[in-house]
């Protein structure tokens, strides 16, 4: 594993792509991270203009002038460990918002993920709604989450009341509850724009039959929610496997936990 004289934002990399990995969430070229860079962070590391201007498909002036780390498309998280120059790499916004280039990584050449529009889009909400304490978005294919997509005609009310009810401390982790997004297609404008406006006022989102999105302060944020979720609908189906969830905590419950923990569930979701 390489981590030698690598700045701390690319260990960090290192350390949750690998989880990730362990965890079974990213297949192949499966899913993809992304964080914005403060200055400070990338002290040590190499910048040059590697490419030119090219179209992030935005306009998102609130990341003018933004630089970001970015797993590359069709490269594996898998490998970041081995290879971090590889399979991630340093972009810059343009002074719209609307293009970018890269000035590290990705080598010998190569582009940011194919989800770039959807992190861009929810870089912008979450910089936003935060007011700049968000750095960081993941995308990737847990397959508890994703197998519940398969199993119910899901909402946002019945995904987030669900997994409350499956592991009594996911209240207290993500009281915003989590988006349920229908299929759209992966990649595109539509579903880029349905996640950004989820991110308004929650912390995750999850496509349906694909997987998840999750923004934090740091990636640690972003994958402990991830991991929480996961987790709890991999509670529920193994409870349905045995039978069924004969007795699970109740809505008064999971509102106990929640006010013990200072936090208010979604009003949309806990009443529905
Ligand atoms: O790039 O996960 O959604 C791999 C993906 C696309
Ligand atoms: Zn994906």
């Amino acid at each position: 594993m390489k981590t030698t004289n690598d700045p701390i934002f690319i260990k960090e990399a290192i350390k949750t792509s690998s989880d990730m990995w362990f965890l079974g969430w990213c297949e192949a070229n499966g899913g993809n991270i992304s964080q914005r860079l403060e200055p400070d962070k990338m002290a040590g590391l190499p910048l040059a203009v590697k490419s030119d201007w090219t179209p992030a498909r935005v306009s998102l002036p609130n990341l003018a002038g933004e630089k970001f780390m970015f797993s590359g498309t069709t490269r594996f998280l898998r490998n970041i460990s081995i290879a971090p120059e590889k399979n991630l790499g340093v972009i810059e916004m343009d002074s719209k918002g609307e293009n970018y280039r890269v000035l590290w990584g990705f080598e010998p050449e190569g582009r940011p993920t194919s989800e770039l529009p959807a992190h861009l889009k929810s870089h912008s909400v979450a910089k936003e709604v935060s007011e700049g304490a968000d750095h960081v978005v993941i995308h990737t294919h847990t397959p508890n989450l994703i197998a519940l997509t398969y199993l119910h005609e899901l909402t946002t009310p019945l995904l987030s009341k669900l997994l409350w009810q499956s592991h009594v401390e996911c209240v207290v982790g993500f009281p915003q509850g989590i988006e349920f997004i229908p299929w759209m297609m992966a990649g595109g404008d539509e579903i880029a724009d349905a996640t950004a406006v989820a991110f308004r006022k929650r912390s995750m989102a999850m496509w349906q039959h694909h997987g998840v999105f999750a923004r934090g302060r740091n990636l640690d944020a972003a994958f402990g929610l991830i991991h929480m979720a996961d987790k709890a609908a991999g509670i529920y189906l193994k409870a349905m496997a045995a039978g069924g969830m004969r007795c699970a905590p109740s809505t008064d419950v999971v509102c106990r936990i929640a006010a013990n923990f200072h936090v208010t569930p979604a009003p949309d979701c806990i009443d529905a």
